[in-house]
């Protein structure tokens, strides 16, 4: 059983401070992990308060890239550093965590297209490691470096990997519907544009229509949930919202 799981940035980080760590959250989903018994686990984070900041500060994007060497290093930095946090915590916690830094794996093309070898996380998952990747920066021909979300390689990851499941920690339950219920599963765009904003919306920077999309293009199902109910998804049963194209 191949399980990819991402914690979101506002998970791990206090987002409203630079650079610091949820202390409580960051434990929490440690010790969950650790108590969890998933043969094949590919983990991911995002930036929250870490990346986004310096992203920010020095004008990266998803698309808007930069040849400043100086920036382009601050945020991957800011990105190591939360990663070593969280591959700290997670051997301090018996979980065989090993960082993978998509800087130094990955690539976009000229078209923006992710380059992204999956050698090194395969490896480690067939040798009973837990890879631990990273919303980062990452080189793209013509355009300097951009940034890479931890949503990108949770897609690279599923289909790559041939996971079985995946799942999304952020701080919301699920996928809201118009009345604010958490809506327990989706199979279609169509069913749920109006209450995401529709379908024409143009959230290209991780916005909840733009990830309901992408994870139901995704071959295994993927569940959207919040911190309470990583144990259950760990456990192999239905969190948050289940989507499923
Ligand atoms: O928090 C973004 O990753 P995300 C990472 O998964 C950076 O969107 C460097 C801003």
């Amino acid at each position: 059983m191949t399980v990819v799981l991402k914690l979101g940035g506002s998970v791990v980080t206090d987002k409203e401070t630079p650079e610091t760590v949820d202390d409580a959250a960051l434990d929490a989903a440690v010790e969950t992990i650790a108590a969890a018994d998933v043969s094949r686990l590919a983990l991911v984070h995002g930036g929250g308060s870490f990346g986004h900041h310096q992203a920010e500060k020095h004008g990266v994007s998803l698309s808007e890239g930069s040849h400043d060497v100086a920036g382009v290093w601050a945020i991957h930095d800011a990105m190591r550093r939360l990663n070593d946090e969280v591959i700290r915590r997670l051997q301090d916690a018996g979980v065989p965590a090993l960082p993978v830094h998509p800087f130094s794996v990955g690539a976009r093309d000229a078209d923006a297209d992710l380059v992204f070898p999956l050698d090194s996380s395969a490896t480690m998952l067939d040798e009973g490691f837990v890879p631990v990747l990273h919303g980062d920066v990452i080189a793209q021909a013509d355009a300097g470096a951009t940034i890479i979300s931890g949503d990108e390689l949770v897609t690279r990851l599923a289909n790559g990997l041939d996971a079985d499941r995946v799942g999304l920690c952020s701080t919301v339950p699920g996928v809201y519907d118009d009345d604010g219920e958490v809506i327990p599963e989706i199979t279609a765009f169509d069913d749920v544009a109006d209450a995401l904003g529709g379908s024409e919306s143009t959230d290209v920077t991780g916005g909840m229509a733009a990830k309901v999309r992408a994870l139901l293009e995704l071959g295994a199902p993927a569940h959207v949930f919040g911190p309470d109910a990583l144990e259950t998804f760990l456990a192999g049963d239905a969190a948050g919202t289940v989507i499923s194209g």
